[in-house]
């Protein structure tokens, strides 16, 4: 089974990036073939510097490192570095429908927050995405929850190239997407009805996986929760609900223990504190291990360029059979 998913190169990573996503990624090395792309082409798509992007690519490598992955047992890379991604994007842009792409949430949240430019890169975002996907014709992509409307639509995507270029041939794979079952939509700790969130969050609603212990403590503290004092999941109660996922999540039990355990508290302070105390121990390691791979950029160039090599071989297959089937380039002759 090959497992494939991509991340925005920014080193500020947060809690719900790293539930919803970067501990999957840890976890899928050894469930198959893994890759795991560090999307600049996908960062360029809003206003940005480029100093500042290639700064950031390596703090992300690092932190990706410093959480687990292993260039032993995946292929991390840089988009960038292999072409084939904006080929393919360009290609599948012939079998993606114009308006489906105008109703993405995504695009829609991101257009209005661009004060110069809406820029058809922007739009186009999803067609990257599903190239990203389909050029390794993986199987399965871990993300979390709000990656759902994106991955519907490359499916879609690989499905309409199979049908109208597959000759009976499943030549794109139509993915799987890997949503967890717990810490899917890890919310803002300031307002629980929104999603953690790099661009859209509160400072002191988002924890940083390179926060100091204080500053975690200071924003779980701080947390939004109810003037009640059960500690249960409900709709009506979103911030212990969070809090309660994200300590399932940081001390590896079910939300259902951690309610059972929890019955005798006295009130959401000692939640807080359970919940501090267990952030801390899963991020502290990062932070150690991060400080010490960052300081090495020639170390993290050398891994993103094997890797890139590495991905470049199967992504140049799939390009292969994509021209071919399309009528790009000559025919290839029979071996
Ligand atoms: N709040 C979240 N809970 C669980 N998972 C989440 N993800 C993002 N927010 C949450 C997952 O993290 C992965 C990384 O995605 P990205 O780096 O490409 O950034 P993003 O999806 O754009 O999310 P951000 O970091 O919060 O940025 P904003 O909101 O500013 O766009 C993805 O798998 C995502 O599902």
């Amino acid at each position: 089974m090959r497992i494939f998913s991509g991340i925005q190169p920014t080193g500020t990573k947060h809690l719900g990036n790293y539930i919803g996503a970067i501990r999957q990624y840890v976890v899928g090395q050894d469930r198959g073939e893994a890759l795991y792309c560090i999307v600049d082409l996908h960062a360029i798509t809003v206003a940005y510097d480029p100093a500042e992007l290639r700064k950031s690519l390596y703090d992300l490598t690092a932190l990706l490192l410093a959480a687990g992955l292993d260039p032993q047992r995946c292929i991390l890379f840089r988009q960038g570095d292999v072409a084939e991604h904006s080929e393919l994007c360009w290609l599948l842009c012939s079998v993606t429908e114009l308006g489906r792409l105008q109703r993405m949430h995504q695009f829609r949240d991101k257009s209005v927050q661009q004060r110069e430019l809406v820029s058809a890169g922007l739009l186009v975002y999803p067609v990257l995405q599903a190239a990203d996907v389909l050029a390794y014709r993986a199987h399965e992509v871990p993300v979390g929850e709000d990656q759902r409307e994106h991955l519907e639509l490359m499916r879609d995507v690989a499905r309409r190239f199979n049908a109208r270029f597959g000759d009976g041939d499943e030549v794109l794979i139509v993915p799987e997407h890997r949503i967890p079952e717990v810490g899917a939509r890890i919310m803002d700790l300031q307002d629980p009805t929104r999603k953690m969130s790099t661009t859209g969050g509160s400072e002191q609603g988002t924890v940083y996986v390179l926060d100091e212990p204080a500053s975690i403590a200071k924003k779980i503290g701080s947390a939004v929760t109810d003037s009640g004092r059960e500690i249960v999941r409900s709709p009506g109660k979103q911030g212990v609900s969070n809090l309660i996922e994200i300590l399932a999540v940081a001390s590896d039990r079910s939300p259902e223990q951690v309610e059972a355990d929890m019955a005798q508290a006295r009130g959401y302070g000692e939640l807080k504190k359970a919940v501090t105390e267990a952030v801390v121990e899963m991020l502290a390691p990062v932070s150690e291990r991060y400080a010490e791979l960052r300081a090495d950029e020639q170390a993290l160039e050398d891994v993103l360029a094997s890797g890139a090599a590495r991905a470049r071989e199967i992504a140049f297959q799939t390009l292969a059979t994509v021209r071919e089937r399309m009528g790009v380039g000559p025919a290839r002759r029979a071996e």
